[in-house]
């Protein structure tokens, strides 16, 4: 099997080749690296097991009220799966990260989200610049990220604006709305059109299926204007199979019906899946181009590599510090519980020595 670097270099050298969806990959297979970010319980987890279509992540617990005032901090494990997709095979990792809202403080969530986008451009600058590579390298450069908004039926909210706007730049955001099928049908594409309205309205540089009437061929250009049309996408996730009439089908029953997810009347879930698993290439020349600094045309607002690094370290300092912090406050709480214990202890002693007199006598 191919590296992926041998892929990427392949992708970069031709811009042309990554055009046109699969048409181009090698048969040998794709790495491809997806990441979920945003409020707990917009059906992230649920999502990511019916992407794997197995269920490789398990739902969090719930939080005991004895810890509810500790923060959960954070865990970003990737998990990769092998899937196929128009006959390729394709190597997915997904990264599921913590649920806004599960900590008080969104800010640290968020920065140590950036932190791991960031770390996976280090590794890369890092192999890089080796005179002997590693033949084992594994590329996790997140490929898309996938932000998860939840099904209100409002508008976008301030996190959901301010986090677009600072992903953006680092990472190819797609929005999905999570949970659509709470919405009907016109409460959906109501919100949709709101949701584009604010993207546009705030700037926010989401990755919209770039395309180009002049140069692209037919095929691109209708297909991306059609996923185009389709943002947000409106997921349902299920980790249940229903049988109807004798086949399994992947949704969710209510009284009145049932949600099937591999269904587009019903959500865009296989459209995006799709679009994910056969864009590999476009993704892979354009992060790669954002790497080497040469942005190219639709690449707006790219983070240079430089500036990549430099925030990469700012991001490890301020990680840091707050280990550091975390530390000094545990280092006291100890202190704290070591001294009531010594003072526990003399009060023991005393009543102790008093009892051994009072008996002495
Ligand atoms: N109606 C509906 N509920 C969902 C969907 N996906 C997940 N859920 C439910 O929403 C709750 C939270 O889902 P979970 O995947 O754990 O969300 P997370 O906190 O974002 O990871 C669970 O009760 C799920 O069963 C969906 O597509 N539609
Ligand atoms: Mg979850």
């Amino acid at each position: 099997m191919s590296t992926f670097m041998e892929h990427n270099r392949q992708a970069s050298a031709s811009p042309m080749a990554s055009r046109g969806r699969g048409r181009k990959q090698a048969k040998k297979g794709v790495q491809l690296t997806v990441m979920v970010v945003g409020t707990s319980g917009t059906g992230r987890t649920t999502f990511v097991n019916t992407l794997c279509e197995s269920n490789v992540l398990d739902h969090a617990a719930p939080v005991d009220p004895k810890m509810a005032h500790l923060e959960p901090g954070i865990q970003i494990k990737p998990i990769t799966v092998e899937l196929e997709e128009e006959g390729v095979r394709v190597a997915l990792t997904v990264v599921d990260t913590p649920g806004f809202g599960d900590n008080i403080d969104n800010e640290r969530c968020f920065s140590e989200i950036l932190n791991y986008i960031e770390i996976q451009y280090d590794h890369i600058l890092a192999e890089e610049s080796r005179i002997k590579r590693n033949p084992r390298f594994k590329d996790l450069r997140v490929h898309a990220c996938l932000y998860f908004i939840p099904p209100t039926g409002h508008a976008l909210r301030e996190i959901d604006i301010e986090l677009m706007r600072r992903l953006s730049p680092r990472v190819n955001v797609i929005p999905v709305i999570g949970k659509s099928d709470t919405l009907t049908m016109t409460e959906l594409s109501d919100f949709k059109q709101r949701i584009m309205e604010d993207i546009e309205y705030y700037g926010i540089p989401v990755y919209n299926f770039p395309y180009d009437e002049e140069e692209d061929d037919e095929e691109t250009i209708v297909e991306n204007s059609e996923l185009r049309n389709l943002l947000p996408f409106a997921l349902v996730g299920s980790e249940e199979d229903i049988m109807i009439n004798g086949e399994a089908i992947r949704g969710r029953r209510y009284p009145w019906g049932i949600v099937e997810v591999d269904n587009d009347e019903h959500c865009d879930f296989l459209r995006l899946r799709q679009a994910l698993l056969t864009y590999e290439n476009y993704r892979t020349e354009r992060l790669s181009r954002a790497v080497s600094g040469n942005v190219g045309p639709n690449n707006h607002d790219i983070v240079p590599p430089e500036e990549i690094a430099a925030q990469s370290a700012r991001l490890k300092e301020d990680h840091l510090r707050r280990e550091e912090e975390k530390l000094r406050e545990l280092e006291m709480k100890h202190q704290r519980e070591l001294m009531m214990r010594q003072q526990e202890l003399a009060a023991r002693e005393a009543s102790l020595r008093a009892l051994e007199t009072r008996l002495g006598e």
